[in-house]
């Protein structure tokens, strides 16, 4: 393949991509330290949808947001996702949420007490309920549930109530429907986390069927961890459901992706490009799992989006016959030097070329400033609560 035809590849590859915000990331977010309230911040779903679509309408990539349940609730999440169809998204993943209540404190559908897994279980189908309404196809599950004490509770007790629980909510889902089921290798539990890895996740994606896969946050790993081995292993497995993009530089820091290490973020496009699992139909969902503690949210959503888009498109400029050849032929640095051309391309050019051509501004987050939604948000915004953690 000649580099003009790799280049017309890639933008096609880069048109068709799709990259998911949270609508958390639109909201207030701190540390346990503290959290800082900014101007203009979203009071309540619609808010954040807004916002959402204003990404959309300046990438062109980002038509989906996804919710956070109860931190979206509404009383009618049709008319919700008509909502958000009006202003030209629509609603993504549904990201369910049983860390938040006092009742958790030893767990969910791992903890104890009968009475509190019915609880979180019943939590669970009630995003099910609302998947159905909203017509998401992804259920997210991410639980905190583990332990701090070596003995505090039997380890094998807990995985056989978190199969129980995955049954039955599995058992719930809908011919069109998945459960994307996300590992994190600790916090808040510090001794044991019940998912606290990709293989814990992926043996009960295996137990239970096809409509469960593993999701990759890419913040929740041991440092030095390779996560690109991961994707390779998953896709093989035909087990990768999502990603929840974000950098860390120390743990879940939720950063922007691509911004602290660039470059595990292009060895991980590499290989969803090499499987070619970059197609919608390849079924995995690309999306952002940040919070914006100190800087503006929207210009860094906007950013992070860019951030992925090239890394993706240094992916698709691999010249993969070259690749190919050098690996064949045991030719170690050969091969290794083609993928760091590939990493060490500009292609900044190629995106705002794209743009051009899809009808948008090359430059998004200049054209956010320049059309001042910002300070149209920070008039208007003025009373109420801002969204935030548990709100
Ligand atoms: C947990 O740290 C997590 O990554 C899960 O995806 C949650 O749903 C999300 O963060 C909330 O920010
Ligand atoms: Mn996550």
């Amino acid at each position: 393949m000649d580099n003009a035809v790799r280049v017309t590849a890639a933008k096609d590859g880069l048109r068709a991509q799709r990259i998911e915000t949270p609508s958390w990331a639109y909201a207030n977010s701190g540390t346990r330290f503290k959290v800082f309230a900014q101007a203009g911040v979203p009071r309540n779903p619609r808010e954040k949808i807004a916002d959402a679509a204003v990404v959309h309408r300046l990438t062109g990539v980002a038509p989906t947001v996804a919710l956070h349940i109860p931190w979206d609730r509404v009383d009618d999440y049709r008319e919700l996702a008509a909502y958000a169809k009006d202003q030209g998204v629509s609603l993504g993943v549904i990201n369910s949420n049983v860390f938040q209540d006092d009742d958790y404190k030893l767990g969910s559908v791992t903890n104890p007490d009968p009475g509190v897994r019915r609880k979180a279980i019943d939590h669970l189908l009630a995003c099910v309920d609302i998947m159905d309404a909203t017509g998401s196809r992804d259920l997210k599950l991410w639980f905190s549930d583990g332990t701090n004490y070596p003995g505090q509770d039997s380890i094998r007790a807990r995985q056989d109530r978190l199969a129980e629980a995955l049954r039955e909510v599995y058992d719930r889902l809908g011919d069109d429907q998945r459960m994307l089921l996300e590992y994190k290798l600790f916090e808040p539990a510090f001794y044991t986390t019940d998912v606290p890895d990709w293989g814990t996740s992926y043996a009960h994606c295996i137990e239970l069927g096809p409509k469960a896969t593993v999701c990759i946050d890419t913040g929740h790993h041991a440092p030095g961890t390779n996560i690109e081995f991961i994707v390779a292993f998953l896709l093989r497995a035909g087990k990768l459901g999502a990603f929840d993009f974000n950098s860390r530089f120390y743990a879940d820091d939720d950063l922007m992706v691509g911004a602290a290490d660039p470059f595990q973020l292009f060895r991980i496009m590499h290989e969803i490009v090499s499987a070619d699992a970059l197609r919608q139909d390849a079924g995995i969902a690309f999306m952002l799992d940040q919070c914006h503690n100190i800087e503006a949210k929207i210009p860094a959503i906007i950013r992070s989006v860019l951030n992925v888009q090239e890394a993706t498109a240094k992916a698709l400029l691999v010249d993969t016959d070259a690749l190919a050849a050098a690996q064949r032929s045991g030719d170690v640095l050969g091969a290794n030097a083609v993928l760091m051309d590939a990493f060490s391309s500009d292609v900044r050019p190629l995106l705002a070329e794209l743009r051009t051509e899809m009808g948008l501004d090359p430059d998004p987050v200049a054209a956010y400033h320049r059309e001042g939604y910002a300070e149209k948000i920070i008039a208007e915004r003025v009373g109420g609560d801002q969204a935030g953690w548990g709100a």
